[in-house]
């Protein structure tokens, strides 16, 4: 098989870009590991910043997104059983996040890429890529005694954190900086309405909490868990009673439960590799870096670093100008450490750490204390909230 991008990865990342690029009439392929019941299934990401819905419209893939999608124009913190609300528009000057599921916008994406005809090529098994530092780099791949090879000008490592083409990178050109939480979040769907109609980010002697949504008839909550919980630890019951201690009591009172759709553990964790490109190789999203979710960055990220790769090859393909792919890796980078700050200062903000100190919750108390009483503060939470430009 001939192409111009080899994209593997088929989650947001890899379908954005293939969606966006054959736009431009630039050829590609997308080879996934699991089938496309398998990449629905998970459910993940459900706040989305207005750049990434941007791209999904240039994308022509942004309609259900505008339609069903939720504005929010702000979010709640609680602390010691007080709401405190974050006023995301006033305080990002007019900006405003939507809640709409991973989920969707995966759905989205491969409805428009079958739309085209674009080819995306699922169960692919031992995906790997070669010569990526030559002018003829390729792509293998098995599907079932079938083995193909993908010719190409470049392949794109959009395939998550687990995937094989960062570790197709050898060790001495990457860099990686890792920091692993002592605690990762157990997350409930259910279909229920949700206890409040702005998410609610909550602090607890117990451990973090999160109330978000995604619409209004479905709820997903997070309570922050030790490492070592298994979910079949935890019974809906149970997961219940622990979301209610860890909420102010008003909203406890109001929160409405039911059986759960899905459960699951996520652990927390930040990662950056450096740097994003080897040779005619680049990394896009989880591939290359990954955040805790307490900020809500990891796929807004994903995002950006779609937008500059895109335009980089548009820019090589249609003008012969190679600048932006040389500039990608430190362009993505700029963009993807800031959402890195963002989310660890969430995290530490907001998570109980086992072993702190009692000199630790002051910091954090102050640090809570000082946001809610500073124009400032308010406004660079808001900022990179809503998604920093570009
Ligand atoms: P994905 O989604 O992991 O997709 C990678 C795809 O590659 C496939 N793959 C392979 N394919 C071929 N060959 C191989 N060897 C392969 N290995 C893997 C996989 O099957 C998969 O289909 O990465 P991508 O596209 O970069 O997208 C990143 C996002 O998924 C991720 O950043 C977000 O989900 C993070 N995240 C959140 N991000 C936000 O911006 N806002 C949020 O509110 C938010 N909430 C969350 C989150 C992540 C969570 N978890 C579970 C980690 C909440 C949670 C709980
Ligand atoms: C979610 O709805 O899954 C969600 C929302 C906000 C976060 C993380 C996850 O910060």
């Amino acid at each position: 098989m001939k192409t111009q991008v080899c994209i593997i990865g088929g989650g947001p990342s890899g379908l954005l870009l293939s969606q966006l690029l054959h736009l431009q009439g630039i050829d590609n392929v997308v080879l996934e590991k699991h089938s496309r019941e398998y990449v629905l299934a998970r459910i993940r990401a459900g706040v989305i910043e207005h750049g990434f819905a941007k791209l999904m419209q240039e994308a022509q893939c942004g309609e259900r997104m505008q339609r069903e999608g939720q504005v929010h124009e702000g979010f709640f913190i609680a602390n010691a059983g007080v709401l405190h609300r974050v006023d995301l528009h006033k305080y990002s000057g007019g900006n405003t996040v939507i809640v709409y599921g991973q989920t969707e916008i995966t759905r989205d994406l491969y409805e428009a890429r079958d739309r085209m005809k674009g080819a995306v090529i699922h169960n692919a098994e031992d995906v790997r890529p070669h010569e990526m530092t030559t002018a003829t780099p390729y792509v293998t791949y098995r599907l079932g005694d079938e083995v193909v090879r993908v010719d190409c000008d470049f392949i794109v490592g959009a395939d998550g954190f687990h995937g094989v083409s960062r570790k197709s990178i050898p060790k001495t050109v990457l860099t990686e900086y890792e920091k692993v939480y002592p605690f990762g979040w157990l997350g409930v769907l259910s279909r229920t309405p949700p206890v409040s109609e702005e998410l609610i980010y909550s602090r607890h002697e117990r451990g973090f909490a999160l109330c978000s949504l995604r619409s209004p008839v479905l709820s997903r909550y997070y309570v922050q868990v030790p490492l070592a919980d298994k979910v079949e630890d935890w019974s809906d019951d149970a997961f219940w009673a622990e979301l209610k201690h860890r909420l102010p009591a008003e909203v406890a009172a109001r929160l409405v439960t039911g059986p759960s759709i899905e459960k699951s553990i996520a652990p927390l964790r930040s990662f950056v590799a450096e740097p994003m490109r080897y040779g005619n190789l680049f990394l896009a999203g989880d591939a290359a870096h990954i955040v805790p979710p307490t900020g809500a960055r990891g796929l807004n990220s994903a995002a950006s670093d779609i937008y500059y790769l895109y335009h980089a090859m548009v820019a090589y393909y249609k003008r012969s100008d190679a600048s932006g792919l040389e500039g990608y890796s430190a362009k993505a980078l700029a963009r993807v450490w800031k959402a890195q700050r963002f989310s660890w200062w969430m995290t530490t903000m907001l998570h109980t750490f086992p072993g702190s100190i009692e000199y630790d919750h002051k910091l954090q108390e102050t640090e809570l204390a000082y946001l809610f009483s500073s124009a400032a503060a308010m406004s660079s939470l808001a900022e990179n909230y809503v998604g920093l430009p570009f």
